[in-house]
């Protein structure tokens, strides 16, 4: 088993911090996305999105989205449970794991893919979608410091893959200059806190 990653981008990141939190090691193969090996037809057979992360199986079968890796991995070894012990707590996590995942991470992604030097000649960009994809992304970020006034964890009272999802989009986005309001004390705080457990440096 192998996983085809990319040090700083975000996706790969997701399935990084959860292997760490789940005490698990996989070898990582790293695959240079500046010089677009991720686009190349010998990757494209292993996912033909092109993208990272993909986790390779002794048996050559290839899985990719970060999501489908991460409860690969929650199957195997489910404890400590990142997604859920029961199917209530599964539903409520997935639930704001997908909201963090296509809410937020979404347009900040979008705002970096159209506006950053990075995509120039990799991707069509529109630099019109730059403004608001940036909007709907602080939007969506103060709605989430407000549910962080009454709650440690973004799905409720136990540390969950919507954390690490969260986490790995805004910490990224601090890194490209697409950082969120300084003013978003709850989120600073909880943002603070996700930096501060060991699966951070994964
Ligand atoms: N939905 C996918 C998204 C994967 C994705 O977009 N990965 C980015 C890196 S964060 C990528 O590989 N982009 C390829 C490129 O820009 O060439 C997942 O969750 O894994």
């Amino acid at each position: 088993m192998k996983l085809y990653d990319a040090t700083l981008a975000p996706n790969p990141r997701r399935v990084r911090i959860f292997l760490a939190e789940k005490g698990l090691s996989v070898p990582l193969e790293a695959v240079d996305m500046r010089a677009g090996i991720n686009r190349q037809p010998e990757f494209l057979v292993k996912n033909p999105m092109g993208a990272l992360p993909v986790l390779e199986l002794d048996d050559g079968s290839c899985i990719s989205e970060s999501l489908v890796i991460c409860e690969y991995f929650e199957d195997l070894h489910p404890e400590p449970a990142l997604i859920g012990r029961t199917p209530e707590e599964r539903a409520l996590t997935r639930m704001w794991e997908r909201r963090m995942e296509l809410e937020v991470m979404g347009p900040l992604l979008t705002a970096f893919r159209h506006g950053s030097s990075f995509f120039k000649g990799r991707i069509a960009q529109v630099p019109e979608m730059v403004a608001p994809s940036r909007a709907a992304a602080a939007k969506r970020l103060a709605w989430v410091d407000g549910l962080l006034a009454e709650r440690q964890f973004i799905a409720g009272d136990r540390y969950s893959i919507a954390d690490i999802t969260l986490f790995c989009g805004v910490d990224f986005g601090g890194r490209v200059g697409e950082g969120y309001d300084a003013g978003l004390k709850n989120l600073t705080r909880w943002h603070e806190a996700m930096k501060a457990r060991p699966s951070a440096a994964a």
